[in-house]
């Protein structure tokens, strides 16, 4: 899959998807990863990218031709259809359907503002969607673009190995994780729980999924509600409201 971002500050994109899955991902060639400056396409001598606000107020603006000019580079550099993001507070909430369906594509254009925004005629004749990280203000989209890069390239075929495995069982799919442990299995005096220690492979399922499914229905109901439960995470959130206590579950 290519990515290219258009972006001020090409060098937090390079650090921020150097190392780990992401880095390996570009250096084993799943991913090709370009970035545009727009200073770069900037006519005048001071390479200036912004602008003041029309009708006044605080702050600066991003100027339509020079990030225009790199939007378009960009999209000439290579025949492979593309779909152009902007990374905005005013977008659609990502959430991982959202980015299920941008893996599907073959290239994805992600633009990273700053200053205050960019002008609205820039977002009408580049655009095709917007969309926010979450419901917070950033001083750039670079670290937007980088989550949204992140959380696509770990579904790419081969870049998370066996052990990773993007796709955690998918009975689970939907809902928060469960607790994991490691070794050993006394620290500070706290446990790992036994049924983890069991060798019971069907009872340690059972017991993550009723785990994740609890902690779903305590931490954020509203996945719960919006959720297609099959009859067996059904069962289990009855045993909640059945008030039937597995005793490690009950935090
Ligand atoms: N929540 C997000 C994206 C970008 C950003 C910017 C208009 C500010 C948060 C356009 C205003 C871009 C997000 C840059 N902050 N800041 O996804």
């Amino acid at each position: 899959m290519r990515f290219d971002i258009v972006t001020l500050f090409p060098g937090l994109i390079r650090s921020g998807t150097s190392e780990g899955v992401t880095g390996r991902a570009i250096d084993r060639g799943l991913v090709d990863l370009r970035t545009w400056d727009p200073r770069s396409y900037a006519a005048d001598k001071h390479r200036t990218v912004d602008d003041r606000p029309y009708g006044g107020g605080p702050g600066m603006v991003m100027k339509v031709e020079p990030l225009r000019d790199a939007i378009q580079a960009a999209r000439k550099d290579s025949t492979l259809p593309a779909k152009t993001v902007f990374l905005s507070p005013q977008g659609r909430l990502l959430n991982q359907r959202a980015i299920v369906e941008f893996a599907k594509l073959p290239r994805l254009i992600l633009v990273a503002g700053r200053y205050e925004g960019v002008d609205e005629r820039l977002i009408e004749a580049e655009i095709d969607e917007e969309w926010s990280i979450g419901d917070y203000v950033l001083s750039g989209g670079e670290l937007a673009a980088l989550v949204m890069f992140d959380a696509v390239v770990r579904l790419i075929p081969g870049v998370l190995g066996h052990a990773e495995s993007a796709e955690q069982d998918s009975h689970m799919a939907g809902l928060l994780d469960c607790p994991h442990y490691t070794r050993p299995e006394q620290v500070d005096g706290l446990e790992v729980p036994r049924i983890l220690q069991s060798g019971d492979h069907e009872a340690i399922r059972l017991w993550r999924l009723r785990q994740a499914i609890w902690r779903t229905r305590q931490r954020r109901p509203d996945l719960i509600e919006s959720m297609a439960l099959d009859a067996e995470q059904k069962a289990l959130l009855d045993e909640l409201a059945s008030g039937i206590l597995v005793d490690e579950v009950k935090n």
